[in-house]
């Protein structure tokens, strides 16, 4: 494992921070500087492992914004939370946002694009010799809903998967800094997360950490449906993501992304104490 990769001895929980006005969740809550960095400074003191900080929504539908506004947005906030000692990737498709994030101390990229939204992004990262987490993606979020045609999705996601993967050890990118991430809600329905989450072990198997991002997304939101069809609104998805987390740890998972720090660190210890006899 890289050395700047988390790895805690149980899965590793990946705590979310946007700095956006309109992330599915957490938009507009933490568009402020201090409010950003005392929810990112809360997390991290509750346990998480690594502080994920984006400054572009990836909701489905949503617009993109320019380079220079993503950077302004999280500039200030991974500098202040580098400063005090806080390990934080940056969630960004953008090579120059990257770049920037980095110099201002984060440690990790995730690129819910895995490197295809950015030609510049594999090298970048190499160059850094940092870890890189390639999310499956196939598009940006405005039109990512229409395409979710699979043939086989575990098949599908692992083969693109695959090709981001070889693409970044092309760029330089060392083995040892690459984590996977199967994309749950991006271009998939509902249908599509269940069955990737099933079968987990074929992606376990490419030989990758793999990190899972199911906090409160919307096929939770659907599963939770009320009796008339409304969707489980995000705040009332906690349980169920916890329930996620603790499942995906026990399948071998390197790690969670999650909003919710606190529960799914209890999960995922839960998840370990009963894989590990030696436990109490
Ligand atoms: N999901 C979102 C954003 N970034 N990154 C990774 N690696 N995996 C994910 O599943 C993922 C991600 C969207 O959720 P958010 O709006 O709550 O951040």
């Amino acid at each position: 494992m890289h050395r700047l990769l988390p790895d805690p001895g149980r899965c590793a929980v990946v705590g979310v921070l946007n700095v956006t006005p309109d992330s599915f969740f957490d938009g507009g809550r933490y568009l402020d500087v201090d409010d950003a960095l005392e929810h990112g400074e809360a997390m991290w003191r509750a346990g998480a492992d690594l502080i994920d900080v984006g400054g572009e929504s990836t909701r489905p539908g949503a617009a993109r914004v320019d380079a220079d506004t993503e950077i302004s947005r999280i500039l200030p906030v991974i500098k202040e939370l580098a400063g005090a000692g806080v390990g934080v990737s940056v969630d960004t498709t953008r090579a120059a946002v990257a770049e920037a994030a980095l110099a201002a101390g984060a440690i990790i990229v995730n690129d819910v694009s895995g490197g295809l939204a950015d030609p510049d992004m594999a090298r970048t990262v190499a160059d850094a010799g940092v870890p890189f987490i390639l999310m499956h993606w196939r598009g940006h979020s405005a039109n990512m809903d229409t395409l979710a045609e699979y043939r086989d999705v575990v098949a599908d996601v692992r083969d693109e998967l695959a090709q981001r993967v070889d693409a970044a050890l092309a760029a330089g990118v060392a083995r040892d800094a690459i984590v996977i991430d199967p994309g749950l809600g991006f271009a998939k329905r509902a249908e599509h997360n269940w069955t990737l989450l099933r079968r987990l072990d074929v992606l376990r198997d490419m030989g990758f950490p793999v990190l899972i991002g199911a906090s409160r997304k919307r096929f939770l939101g659907s599963l939770l449906a009320a009796e008339d069809g409304t969707p489980r609104s995000p705040d009332g998805r906690e349980q169920a993501t916890a329930a996620i987390s603790a499942l995906v740890a026990a399948a071998g998972a390197w790690g969670v992304r999650v909003h919710d720090v606190e529960s799914s660190l209890d999960a995922v210890t839960v998840a370990s104490a009963l894989s590990d006899e030696e436990a109490p």
